[in-house]
């Protein structure tokens, strides 16, 4: 990993992401490709989707809605401790999501004049799981979880059919699916099951859901890319990212551990360490070197440490590392800092924050209780994680009786007047107009 000396420099924002920029996506391309892909599925149904499995999985003559007896069967045959651990998160994930659910509250305007603010649910949410690089078996409860705590009934959920399982769906992830409840599951993967999810699939009875999330490969956040505005999407998981703010008093050994963790997603994953100690520098350097040479995944984690997009950066002082971590703003940050629990308020801008060296992201990834889809590529400037909210729409509900109405009347016909559209008045007129004929006129 190299090191970057950015002690005595006076940077903008702009100046300090340039330093450590995050690995190049080929997004053009991919976006092509995907309104290509998402196209085909929409115009050509079970027929395209077949031509995409055999192209992009090698997969042919496959059950595409997967059988009630191959969940019922991966749930059976799954190692009892995963089982143990997917239901043991499954608990934790649905505690912890339940606050993103917010009460409904009713404002009064005034007598007779009332504003509900509820929260509604999508009708039915189609979910993807990625079955790349590892079966993400995980990912199955991060993203059913928030979607049945916000109370959607109706949920899909798609991952590629994989040749080396006969054409199914990853068995780790018909399981997760089997134990959440979930019996509508697509062996589709890529951009054609983003397109599949949002425009339905009529020949093999997959109707269009209204809200598609999920983390997966370029193709896949460009598909969703593509059919946003036609469905609800989450906010873009891409190549995972680690930037772990420490001082003198972290332990190199930790710090070292948590940046390989996260390398081992992806050649493009970024892992950055800002410090305002020289010494600890050097030594999670040298851990890093040794960890990355032992671990199971050595080339992918040498290559994404050895990036542009890694770097271990020096800064002159605390302000300095939470300047560059809020314009960062990464997918996880961890704090190893001598006050980590009362400086994380100061770092407003990452998709989770991990407060403490006990508090790693790997325990995010699966048991913490909280999410591990989160906004990447500096997204977490202004979007969030994953969450019961993203299947959630707030909504106004307005109820005004006839005083109350009265004493908004003359305001309304100022302003629609104003703005001349006068049958805006007009039709709060029309409530205090003696009608022939009606009740009132009697
Ligand atoms: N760190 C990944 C999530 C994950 N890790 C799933 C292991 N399994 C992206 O935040
Ligand atoms: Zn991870």
């Amino acid at each position: 990993m190299r090191t970057i000396d950015l002690r005595g420099e006076s940077l903008t924002p702009v100046g300090m992401l340039a330093s450590v920029p995050r690995a190049a996506q080929a997004r053009a391309e991919a976006l092509a490709a995907a309104e290509t892909i998402v196209d085909d599925v929409r115009t050509g149904g079970e027929v395209a989707l077949r031509d995409q499995a055999e192209r992009f999985d090698r997969v042919t003559g496959h059950a595409i809605r997967v059988p009630a007896e191959h969940l019922a069967q991966a749930a059976a045959s799954v190692d009892p401790e995963v089982r143990a651990a997917l239901e043991s998160a499954i608990d934790r994930v649905r505690r912890g999501s339940a606050a993103q659910v917010p009460a409904p509250q009713t404002t009064e305007i005034g007598p007779g004049a009332r504003i509900s603010q509820r929260w509604q649910p999508v009708t039915r949410a189609g979910v993807y799981i990625p079955g790349g690089k590892a079966p993400l078996a995980s990912s199955v409860v991060m993203n059913v979880v928030p979607a049945q705590v916000a109370g959607v009934t109706s949920i899909a959920l798609a991952s590629p059919p994989q040749a080396a399982h006969d054409g199914r769906v990853h068995p780790t992830i018909l399981a997760a699916a089997a134990l959440l409840g979930i019996d509508e599951v697509y062996a589709i993967g890529g951009a054609g099951a983003i397109g599949a999810l949002a425009y339905g699939v009529p020949g093999i009875g997959l109707d269009p859901v209204d809200v598609v999330s999920g983390p997966g490969n370029n193709y896949v956040a460009s598909a969703k890319r593509v059919v946003a505005g036609v469905v609800g999407t989450d906010s873009e998981a891409g190549a995972t990212e680690i930037l772990i703010v420490a001082d003198e008093s972290a332990d190199p050994d930790l710090v070292a551990a948590d940046l390989v963790s996260q390398a081992e997603h992806d050649e493009q994953a970024s892992a950055v360490l800002v410090t305002d100690s020289a010494e600890l520098a050097e030594r999670v350097a040298e851990r890093v070197a040794e960890r990355a040479a032992q671990t199971r995944h050595a080339e992918r984690v040498a290559a994404a440490l050895s990036g542009p997009q890694s770097a271990i950066v020096l800064v002159d002082d605390r302000a300095m590392a939470e300047a560059f971590s809020n314009a960062y703003a990464p997918e996880h940050l961890e704090l190893h800092l001598v006050d980590a629990s009362a400086a994380a308020e100061r770092f407003t801008s990452a998709g989770a924050v991990f407060v403490g060296d006990q508090t790693p992201v790997s325990l995010g990834d699966y048991m913490a209780g909280s999410n591990h889809v989160l906004p990447t590529g500096g997204q977490a400037r202004y979007a969030a994680g994953l969450g019961a909210y993203t299947f959630l729409r707030p909504q106004q509900v307005i109820e005004y009786d006839h005083a109350a109405l009265a004493r908004a009347r003359a305001g309304v016909v100022a302003l629609s007047d104003a703005e001349v559209l006068p049958a805006h008045g007009e039709a709060v007129e029309a409530r205090f107009a003696a009608r022939s004929g009606s009740a009132a006129a009697a």
